[in-house]
């Protein structure tokens, strides 16, 4: 790590604080995209009110501040599909009555499809060349994509999750990880849904029953494990 030469920080979390090794740990922040967050993407065009997302970027981007200091592995993910929409099963694109499906075009560029304007991730978030970019069809980040090489490669062991939204990807994600053995530490105001009740729901079903899923925390209980362990040493 390029500052932190304590590699331990211990978070102060939900069902109980957690010890993390820094180096066996993952930044994941998941689907901070333009289809989520601004008018005129997915999120829209499945009835949402996008605004109530905004309130996740400030947290994410100072705990992503903090780990891009430290040289924690981060690792951004976008749900969308290529162009041909081969990866895209007709379930997920006939689903509903959008007021624009999988693959329409729109203001952002084709709705949900990779390569286009909407499926990029909002400038304040924005991954370095250095960064890891899973790109996923699905809503977890395991399914049907390279995460699990890239996690056994840098010998993660322990996963910060933040991202949008908090019952869809962030909990699928969350759920994948916990099966295949990661610890999963979900920040709180780094997560945020289109529906508050279940933003508030999907943090509790993660931590109830001493942390089936796993842990939950804020970005201010993030960033004080960081500094302490780096004063620490
Ligand atoms: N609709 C909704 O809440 N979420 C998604 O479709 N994808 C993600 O959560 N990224």
């Amino acid at each position: 790590m390029a500052n932190s030469s304590d590699p331990v920080g211990k978070i102060v979390a939900e069902p109980e604080p957690i010890e993390l090794d820094w180096t066996k740990t993952a930044l994941v922040i998941i689907d901070m995209q333009r289809d989520f967050m601004e008018p005129g993407g997915f999120g829209e065009t499945l009835g949402n009110d996008v605004s109530r997302l905004a309130r996740a970027v400030k947290p994410i981007g100072s705990v992503l501040s903090a780990a891009r200091d430290t040289g924690m592995l981060v690792i951004h993910t976008r749900e969308g599909h290529l162009p041909d929409l081969s990866d895209a099963p007709p379930a997920k694109v006939e689903r509903g009555a959008p007021s624009l499906r999988i693959g329409d075009p729109g203001p952002m560029g084709r709705i949900l499809i990779r390569g286009e304007a909407g499926h990029d991730i909002i400038p304040e978030l924005y991954p370095l060349d250095s960064e890891i970019v899973i790109d996923k069809p699905g809503k977890g980040a395991f399914y049907a994509t390279e995460m699990s090489d890239v996690l056994q490669k840098y010998g993660i062991e322990n996963l910060l999750v933040c991202g949008v939204t908090t019952e869809v990807c962030v909990n699928t994600t969350v759920r994948e990880a916990n099966d295949r053995g990661y610890r999963c530490v979900v920040i709180s105001d780094g997560c945020a849904s289109y529906f508050p009740e279940f933003h508030e729901m999907g943090l509790k079903m993660i931590k109830a029953q001493g942390g089936i899923f796993g842990w939950v925390t804020s970005s201010a209980a993030v960033l004080e494990a960081l500094e302490t362990s780096k004063t620490l040493a």
